[in-house]
């Protein structure tokens, strides 16, 4: 059965001239928060050559071969690298891709092996940069990595926060409120980069004898799933589509999954794009969406909505290699979460982090019992 598309709009906010703009810039995104849970920004300052060089910082590091990927091996503190793990509860299966997940503060240092008393003092030195438990990908094997994501996660959190005003403005707050939830100098900070590669998937065409249909066989990329944290930021590349939503959800305690999808025809970069000191002149866009932590936290007024990078299974889909990156802002360990109506109880950053992974092990339960 081929899969229904309705054209929804996804609406694309200029960021530009944001401190003048922003009673503007503000009421946009929440608008679009309310209605769609999805929006792009344009103008955002983040020059297209640095993208493109970041996508290819994140494909040299998947060019490496597993044995050495695997000395930075994922760890339930949402760090590190993961190969074909990640069951979604929406299809029981392991996406087919590999992914990378960076954070500033100390779950990188760890390798999720112990954890450091909390404050910023960063009196305990007994794990550093260097440490044997660091899951930063070694220099020797990447020179410059670990700088070079650092300075592109800065980037996104500058337009992270933008977004994080305007948002804590419309619910009431003072425009700091989730800055300084989500602040990446704060050592228990969970502020996330996710380096991901789907891999290229065959076209295996598998004719039934009985009814002489032909179907495919089904590699699941990102299986459709609501994000858990507060506000996502994606960057998806023009020769490398996927990315569909399907709206719909009353509540962040529903899993009301729609069957009609719209694809998300936004990008980041194309080879068009050009670096130009106007930059109101390119539309180098970046994807960004609500998590279920800020549905939750406004009440479910801001929607999360469903989205996948589709499994390819009719002619037309996209089967090669697709990278993308991901920036999810979660909060601070000790954040407390509680929108202004209070409509669910309160809970630490420290806990959501925990739920969401309970969640994602529960859904690896379940399919590992069958
Ligand atoms: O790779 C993509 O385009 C989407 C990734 C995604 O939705 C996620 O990691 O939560
Ligand atoms: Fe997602």
């Amino acid at each position: 059965m081929s899969t229904k598309y309705a054209d929804r709009p996804i609406p694309k906010i200029s960021l530009h001239d944001f401190d003048s703009r922003i009673d503007t810039i503000t009421s946009e995104i929440c608008t679009a928060a309310e209605n769609v849970g999805f929006f792009s920004v344009i103008n955002h300052g983040i020059p297209p050559a640095e993208i493109r060089a970041m996508f290819g910082t994140a494909q040299s590091f998947f060019a490496l071969p597993d044995n050495i990927k695997a000395t930075v091996p994922w760890n339930s503190q949402n760090v590190g690298w993961e190969k074909n793990s990640q069951i979604r509860p929406s299809t029981g299966a392991a996406d087919m891709k590999e992914s990378y997940q960076l954070q500033f503060g100390e779950n990188m240092l760890t390798g999720g092996k112990q954890s450091r008393p909390a404050g910023k003092d960063g009196e305990n030195k007994q794990t550093t940069e260097s440490s044997d438990q660091s899951l930063w990908m070694n220099d020797h094997q990447l020179p410059g990595f670990r700088d070079d994501c650092l300075r592109f996660m800065h980037r996104v959190q500058d337009v992270s926060n933008q977004l994080m005003v305007c948002l804590a403005r419309g619910l009431g707050f003072a425009d700091d409120y989730f800055l300084k939830t989500h602040d990446p100098t704060d050592p228990t900070c969970q502020n996330v980069m996710r380096l991901l590669h789907y891999y290229a998937t065959p076209d295996e065409p598998e004719t039934d004898s009985n009814s002489s249909t032909t179907t495919r066989k089904l590699h699941h990329r990102a299986g459709a799933h609501a994000d858990w944290g507060l506000v996502t930021l994606l960057f998806q590349q023009q020769d490398q589509p996927g990315l569909e939503i399907c709206p719909g959800r009353e509540a962040v305690t529903e899993f009301a999954l729609g069957d009609t999808w719209t694809r998300v025809n936004v990008y980041s970069h194309t080879d068009n794009d050009v670096d130009n000191a106007d930059d109101t002149k390119h539309e180098s866009a970046i994807i960004c969406n609500i998590g279920d932590m800020l549905m939750s936290w406004s009440d479910d007024r801001f929607q999360s909505t469903f989205h996948r990078v589709k499994a390819p299974c009719e002619e037309d889909d996209y089967r090669g290699d697709r990278y993308s990156i991901a920036f999810f802002n979660q909060p601070c360990k000790d954040a407390v979460i509680q929108g202004p109506r209070k409509k669910y109880p309160a809970i630490t950053g420290r806990e959501f982090i925990a739920n969401a992974m309970k969640n994602n092990f529960t859904a690896k339960a379940k399919v590992a019992a069958q």
